[in-house]
């Protein structure tokens, strides 16, 4: 009996592994009436996505999967609230990749749905309305990333953009997050895009990302609680338009273009997060930004900023002021060992001495450049074991004393 017991524990403990799928999709030769398998792949990632079961992988070959929609019922965009959420969709992690050696574009991505069943904006208080467990690896993405509602969605080693010019994506966000829960944003790369992360969320973790050459905001913050925002590298980013710009209307367009933005957007509605509560940002590196590297603004909508602490990041040099505290922290908030740098040589033949200024730097639009095909050892990576980018060093000539004492701005615009 015991040993009855043991060999029906052990297929119930095992048996949902031993089923562990990798299927394939090529959308150069695939055919959707084929298996999914190596030999005989799928055309289309939705095809792809009909196959899949909790704990299996599908692999993407090289070749334009066009947009992708997942997590939700009925899809149907002229009719928001025909959007419905699914309560669990994975009960185990699957993922989409890169095949080994593969090099497969997306275009636009949007998992979830904001909507509950009824009608239109789940409460931020709802904590997200549908489990995705989906994770996104080694891909290019190439016209951004909206999740909404999700719990539980990996986004990793991908390059991330926005389709268009550098003025008409400014309002868009390489990736954004709504009231979901457990997304992680982790050693991807986003660029040419408009904001780089706007997120108003909870149980966040944005890490070793490189988020450079866009036209707005770094990391857009609205409101929302448990942020770990972990060894980013956040640079180059300008609109190309200051305010005297503006006023002289010759270049209308002009957005304060700083590292990470906070402000709260609160119409007292239950779907706002009417709060920031609960973040840790560390070993940041923040350099060549149009207006400010860090800028929190007041809380004059209301709410509360609270539990906040900053440590180990590093401030370059930037157009405005390194941290630009327009808000009274609340409750258990604190800076340790953050120091600013030592200015680096400005860029540019004319500007070798003096500060780093915000000057226009174009990018070129069109598609994106090829990446270096990911690794063919295995099909996920921890981020323990992999960095995006070389250990951690200052610029030539430079180092920072562990003793230095801070050096940013504090001032408050109250
Ligand atoms: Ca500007
Ligand atoms: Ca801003």
């Amino acid at each position: 009996m015991p040993r009855c017991k043991s060999i029906l524990l052990s297929a119930l403990l095992f048996g949902s592994q031993a089923f562990a799928t990798t299927f394939y999709a090529d959308a150069s030769i695939g055919k959707d009436t084929d298996p999914g398998t190596l030999a005989q792949p799928v055309k289309t990632l939705a095809k792809g996505m009909t196959l899949v079961k909790s704990d299996d992988t599908l692999l993407l070959q090289s070749g334009n999967y066009g947009d992708f929609s997942f997590g939700y019922a009925g899809a149907d965009p002229k009719a928001n609230w025909a959007w419905r959420p699914i309560a669990e969709v994975f009960s185990k992690w699957v993922t989409i990749a890169a095949a080994p050696g593969a090099n497969p574009h997306l275009a636009k991505v949007q998992l979830g749905t904001l909507n509950h069943d009824t009608g239109w904006a789940i409460s931020f208080e709802q904590k997200g309305n549908s489990d995705l467990r989906l994770r996104m690896e080694h891909l290019q993405i190439d016209d951004g990333i909206k999740i909404e509602g999700s719990r539980h969605v990996q986004i990793k080693h991908n390059t991330i953009r926005l389709t268009g010019d550098t003025i008409t994506i400014m309002p868009r966000a390489g990736v954004s997050v709504f009231n979901g829960q457990f997304v992680t944003l982790d050693s991807n790369e986003i660029t040419h895009s408009g904001i780089g992360i706007q997120g108003m969320t909870r149980d966040f973790v944005v890490r070793g990302n490189e988020i450079h050459h866009n036209s707005h905001d770094g990391i857009s913050i609205l409101g929302g609680e448990n942020w770990l925002v972990e060894g980013n590298r956040i640079h180059d980013l300008d609109d190309g338009a200051n305010d005297d710009e503006q006023k002289s209307g010759a270049k209308p367009w002009n957005m304060h273009v700083d590292g990470i933005h906070m402000y709260m957007v609160n119409s007292g509605a239950a779907k706002y997060a009417i709060g920031s509560r609960n973040f840790t940002f560390r070993n940041n590196v923040f350099y060549h930004l149009e207006a400010m590297g860090v800028m929190i603004n007041a809380n004059t909508a209301g709410g509360e900023y609270r539990d906040f602490t900053w440590e180990n990041n590093i401030w370059g040099p930037v157009g405005g002021i390194g941290f630009h505290l327009g808000a009274d922290f609340e409750e258990r908030s604190c800076f340790a060992t953050t120091p600013s740098s030592p200015l680096p040589p400005t860029p540019g033949p004319a500007s070798s001495a003096g500060p780093w200024k915000a000057v226009r730097r174009v990018w070129p639009s069109g598609p994106s450049p090829p990446r270096p095909p990911r690794s063919t050892s295995s099909t996920t990576t921890s981020s323990a074991s992999r960095s995006p980018f070389p250990p951690r060093t200052m610029w030539p000539g430079t180092s920072i004393s562990p003793a230095r004492t801070h050096r940013w701005t504090v001032s408050s615009s109250k």
